[in-house]
């Protein structure tokens, strides 16, 4: 017999194709900390069904009207690179709506792909980086002005930081006594934020989440294919790219692992990751983006950990956790990954 999760799930599916057996092929994918994915067969495809969360992104149709913009500019600019085409509803909408609210979609599966939370060797991190780079390229004459901002302040840190400093002070569930290291680490550098935002960066349309599990590899022939999970791309940065990117791929570790004498940096793959990244960048990036490129890894290895000390703070309210510590680890796990990378400076 089917569970009431599986029905559930055909039911909107049915909303896509209304012809899809009550008996088809559904199952839970991927490990994304904010939205849930799942995998459906049919007519021999296979199809991603994702509900987006509506407490990170109340915006959902301006999400799926930025998605569209960025798959019809990518066709023309570089076609392979399309990977996200919105199925529509039986109605013709971008996403069906839940009774919650939720907005749900429906992507194409790219056949045969895989992804890695970590580089797992040289050649991958260096042909995820020139994808990166190349996914940037193909959007450089996007007007930024075309693009909607869903989530404000996504990677503005200034006002993260203030932010996080108001939630040390509030201390809504009684967690900063025992984070008075970890709060300090990210005050004494909070500096780079400040050079971040004074530096008069070129506004771009970027990805926003550039991180290694995002970027998809063929798993026959090890081929990079492109990259996902573009519910952020927005007007941006395009360094915060550059800084998710080897953020996620010179850590050795999982990002929420807590093996910290296993985070031995490989020093080799930064350089690596710098030269996948600008061949096809080189051209297009200004002086103070090439000046700032290798600050990039720690202002967003910060931002980062910033970003799960607050949400630690807060009572765990924005990343999913699966155990009562899930953030603090992350919290560590970044704090010594910056340590590591600023070590090779
Ligand atoms: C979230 O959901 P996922 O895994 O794509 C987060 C990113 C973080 C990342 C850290 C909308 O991404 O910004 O860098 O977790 N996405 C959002 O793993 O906040
Ligand atoms: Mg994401």
């Amino acid at each position: 017999m089917k569970t009431k999760q599986h029905n559930d799930l055909i039911f909107i599916a049915q909303q896509f194709f209304p012809e899809l057996p009550n008996d088809s092929n559904i199952q839970v994918f991927g490990k994304g900390n904010i939205n849930l994915s799942f995998l459906l067969d049919f007519k021999a495809q296979t199809f991603l069904l994702q509900r987006i969360n509506p407490e990170v992104f109340p915006n959902a149709d301006l999400i799926h009207q930025n998605i569209q913009k960025v798959y019809d500019h990518l066709s023309k600019t570089d076609p392979a690179l399309a990977l996200i085409r919105l199925i529509p509803t039986a109605n013709g909408a971008p996403a069906w709506i839940d009774v919650e609210g939720a907005y749900w979609r429906l992507i194409p599966f790219v056949a045969n792909s895989l992804s890695y939370p970590t580089a797992p060797r040289l050649n991958y991190a260096y042909d995820g980086a020139k994808m990166v780079g190349r996914f940037l390229k193909a959007l450089e004459k996007l007007d930024p002005d075309l693009i909607q901002t869903t989530i404000p302040n996504f990677h503005n840190s200034l006002h993260r930081f203030q932010q996080f400093n108001e939630v040390i002070k509030s201390d809504p569930v009684q967690r900063r006594k025992k984070l008075e290291k970890e709060i300090a680490f990210i005050q004494a550098h909070a500096h780079i934020f400040d050079q971040i935002a004074s530096a008069g960066l070129p506004l771009r349309v970027v990805h926003n989440d550039t991180k290694m599990d995002n970027i998809l590899f063929d798993k026959n022939t090890g081929h990079c294919l492109g990259l996902i999970d573009w519910d952020t791309i927005m007007p941006g940065t395009l360094l915060s790219d550059y800084g998710d990117l080897v953020r996620t791929s010179i850590n050795p570790i999982a990002e929420d692992s807590d093996e910290l004498d296993r985070m031995i940096i490989d020093y080799e793959l930064l350089q690596t990751l710098e030269e996948g990244f600008l061949f096809h960048t080189q051209d297009m990036l200004s002086q103070v983006e090439k000046d700032l490129l290798s600050l990039a890894p720690l202002w967003i290895t910060l931002e980062q950990a910033m970003r799960f000390l607050t949400d630690y703070l807060m009572g765990d309210v924005y990343y999913k956790t699966e155990f009562a510590e899930h953030n603090l680890v992350r919290v560590r796990n970044q704090v010594s990954l910056f340590k590591g990378i600023s070590e090779s400076k």
